[in-house]
């Protein structure tokens, strides 16, 4: 949409870029500020400094670029692909919809070009995509691999960041965007006595380089959220034995992965523009749960039986679709959730030989309210000699030992620990970033109590930083290169809306961030998540403040934000530029 001869993301979420990376009718907008150094100074000058080499990051280094800026990208990874580079265990892949869903849309010709193998594509394939993306756009001139940023402070004065790195440089930028990832900051539990374990351990979340061997080897898996029953069933099939200790039993439903047909790949691309649409469209302004695509039909419009063969057809299928293709009220009412709850546990029963495993196995939650997992042969695993199951609940772990882990009924010898135990989500990879804003506050003494936020994308007292999948957005909810290129967007949007109106520093006013979060915490309320203890509500790290930190709108989330754009950035304060020279914009440079 072109407004005024700039482009920007409008409610309609037009697309705003070209295939080339260049962001069109922005060429004579914007203008980069790269500066020459001064004489004996090191310090490298950026219109932006990326933080994190995934998927957010590298769109992010690709979008503002296109628009004329100068950028710079750091990871401490030695490769590009972020959570995709770390989450390398075995059995890892898309567990969400996946192939082509599960990637960048704003290219017609990548779309086009990358030919997907599954319908759930695998780890490698997705960090081959990943690095396919890199190359395509030439973007590793401008990220920077196994460089850690260490410290990042923002200069009132000059309205700039300063970020200080783990190979000792030292570089300024305008703005800095903080694309760590939601789910980048492993969780390792506090077991007594771990660090004396004198076998292997690895985290899912950060798993090695080189290959793992399982073979002949005694494993023990603590954790059995997305990640672990993803990884037992493999490991399963190679280790001499697998125990699991299990804190909370899951529902998991069939990931029915398979190969894909081209036919299905040639029909996405014909119809790419609808599908794409599709992804993008505002739910209607009725929905049970904007979330919540839902099948068209309420469940109390239909008869038990009738509910029944829907979710035995939706079992059968498998994929999330079990969750989005489900009745819409799935996620906000009781008695609908526990209906379906009672049909995922006789499938338990029907699959597991053991009933006493099988019980071991029943879950207790709103299904849907932790995140939906899917799975390859979860379940039938326990049918297997080789593996055990532990129920942390009756015999909980008291320790680790040099040989194994003790509960409160004895020790199970092992020579391998896998800590399946997830992440400080959403808000751990910027904690452990710690940015300092405006007279030095730290961001982990702002959020010691609540994440406050506006939009998600912005925190009141750090000026010019922005985050791509910050808590208050959707993003481990949606698609996240999707989300990532829209939130982007919106991110460049409101830079070149400053550079237009000659204005050096943006943040949220504090009113604004209590109202972003009322807004968030009401989409929650009337559903059933906030009653159950997770990752989005942060139940699971020790001591973390709870806050549910999702935004459950789905695409309507975009929507919002575009509104806030279009409505003149209802909501920032806007501050002149500190260099002089360019005026103040029109109504849009606003005080709290
Ligand atoms: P999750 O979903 O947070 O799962 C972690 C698992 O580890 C879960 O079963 C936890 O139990 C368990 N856990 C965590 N800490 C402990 C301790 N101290 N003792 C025993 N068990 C523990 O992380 P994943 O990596 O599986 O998945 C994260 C996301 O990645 C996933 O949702 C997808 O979006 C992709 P709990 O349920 O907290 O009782």
């Amino acid at each position: 949409m072109n407004e005024g001869g700039t482009w920007r993301v409008s409610a309609t979420m037009t697309r705003v870029e070209s295939d080339e990376g260049r962001v069109e009718g922005l060429e004579h907008s914007v203008t980069s500020t790269t500066h020459p150094l001064p004489q004996g100074d090191t310090t490298e000058h950026y219109d932006a400094v990326v933080i994190g080499a995934g998927v957010s990051g590298m769109y992010a280094l690709h979008h503002l670029r296109g628009m004329g800026l100068s950028v710079r990208v750091y990871d401490g990874a030695p490769r590009v692909g972020g959570t995709w580079w770390h989450n390398r265990y075995p059995g890892a892949r898309v567990d969400g919809p996946s192939a082509p869903l599960y990637g960048y849309t704003f290219s017609d010709e990548l779309v086009k070009e990358w030919d997907w193998t599954e319908s759930q594509s695998s780890q490698p394939d997705v960090l081959s995509y990943l690095e396919h993306f890199a190359d395509r756009f030439d973007l590793r001139r401008d990220i920077q691999l196994e460089t850690r940023v260490q410290d990042a402070r923002y200069d009132e004065a000059t309205q700039r960041w300063t970020v200080e790195t783990s190979t000792g440089l030292r570089v300024s930028a305008e703005f800095l965007i903080c694309a760590v990832g939601a789910l980048s900051a492993p969780n390792r539990p506090e077991i007594p006595g771990i660090d004396d374990f004198e076998g292997e351990c690895h985290h899912t979340g950060s798993w090695p380089q080189e290959p793992v061997s399982f073979s002949g080897k005694r494993v023990g898996v603590i954790g059995t959220g997305s990640s672990g029953i993803q990884a037992i069933p493999e490991i399963a099939k190679e280790a001499a034995h697998v125990t699991v200790f299990q804190r909370t039993p899951q529902y998991t439903v069939p990931a029915r992965n398979r190969p894909l047909a081209p036919e299905e790949l040639t029909a996405v691309r014909e119809n790419w523009e609808d599908v794409r649409a599709g992804m993008m469209a505002a739910p209607p302004p009725d929905a049970v749960l904007p979330m919540m695509p839902g099948n068209g039909r309420s469940a109390f419009d239909e008869t038990p039986e009738q509910r029944h063969a829907l979710y035995e057809k939706l079992w059968a299928q498998g994929t999330l679709g079990f969750v989005y293709g489900n009745y819409p009220e799935l996620l906000v009412n009781e008695e609908i959730n526990r209906e379906v709850c009672d049909f995922l546990r006789g499938k338990i029963r029907e699959i597991v030989r053991d009933p006493e495993t099988a019980e071991k196995l029943m879950p207790d939650h709103f299904y849907g309210t932790k995140r939906p997992i899917l799975d390859d042969g979860y379940y039938e695993t326990y049918n297997r000699d080789n593996v055990t199951l532990v129920d942390l609940r009756k015999d909980p772990i008291e320790g680790m030992t040099r040989e194994g882990v003790r509960t409160a009924t004895g020790e199970h010898a092992i020579d391998m620990l896998v800590l399946a135990t997830g992440f400080d989500a959403i808000t751990g990879s910027m904690l452990r970033l710690d940015p300092k804003g405006r007279g030095g506050v730290s961001l982990r003494e702002k959020w010691k109590s609540h994440f406050h936020n506006y939009l998600g994308l912005m925190v009141s007292d750090f000026p010019n930083l922005f985050m791509i999948h910050g808590p208050g957005t959707p993003g481990v909810l949606y698609l996240m290169p999707l989300g990532a290129e829209l939130e982007t967007e919106w991110i460049a949007n409101c830079m070149l809306h400053m550079r237009e109106q000659g204005l050096g520093a943006v943040e949220p006013t504090h009113a604004a961030e209590l109202a972003w979060d009322r807004e968030v915490n009401a989409l929650a309320d009337r559903t059933l998540f906030p009653r159950t203890d997770s990752w989005y509500t942060g139940a699971n790290i020790p001591g973390k403040p709870r806050h549910f930190s999702v935004h459950l709108g789905g695409p309507a989330y975009f929507h919002r934000i575009a509104e806030v754009a279009d409505e003149g950035y209802e909501g920032l304060v806007f501050t002149p530029n500190a260099g002089g020279g360019a005026e103040t914009g029109s109504g849009r440079t606003r005080r709290a």
